[in-house]
């Protein structure tokens, strides 16, 4: 990892503190323009970047990579909370390939439990899709806005 990208990534971590609606319980280590899904709630157990992003060989540009698909068929109806640390807000979805139910998380937001009583979502998410900015775009939110 080059000095660059871990100056990055210390950044990132900074600004979850300042956006983040709870704060994880320990520092974890974010990059930027990324949908992290934990195993267990409280942002504990395993982490899956959704996607992710590299500084490429001119040092000029942002390099996006997908790092899991869509789908994730690993990490299948196990997720109990989430970081959005993206600048677009993404959509959550219980089945495959975008379909039933569904929660917008906005960019900045997390969501530490799943199985809170307001979403019942714990264990469910199977596919994820980024959307074009950082408005919810009239799907359903985690939370509504001040
Ligand atoms: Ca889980
Ligand atoms: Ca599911």
């Amino acid at each position: 990892m080059s000095i660059i990208s871990k100056r990055l990534l210390g950044a990132a971590v900074v600004a979850l503190g300042v956006l983040g609606a709870a704060s994880p319980a320990q520092a974890v280590t974010l990059d930027f323009r990324t949908l992290y899904l934990f195993d267990d709630a409280g942002y504990e157990g395993a982490k899956v970047p959704v996607q992710t992003l590299e500084w490429n060989e001119l040092g000029q540009f942002w390099v996006y990579r997908q790092v899991s698909k869509p789908e994730f068929p690993t990490f299948n109806d196990k997720t109990s909370s989430l970081i959005n640390n993206d600048w677009r807000a993404w959509v959550v979805f219980d089945d495959k390939n975008y379909q039933d139910r569904r929660y917008c998380i906005r960019p900045g937001e997390t969501v530490p439990n799943l199985s809170a009583q307001q979403f019942k979502f714990n264990d469910k998410i199977s596919s994820a899709l980024r959307l074009e900015g950082a408005s919810c775009a009239g799907y359903p939110a985690f939370f509504t806005t001040g």
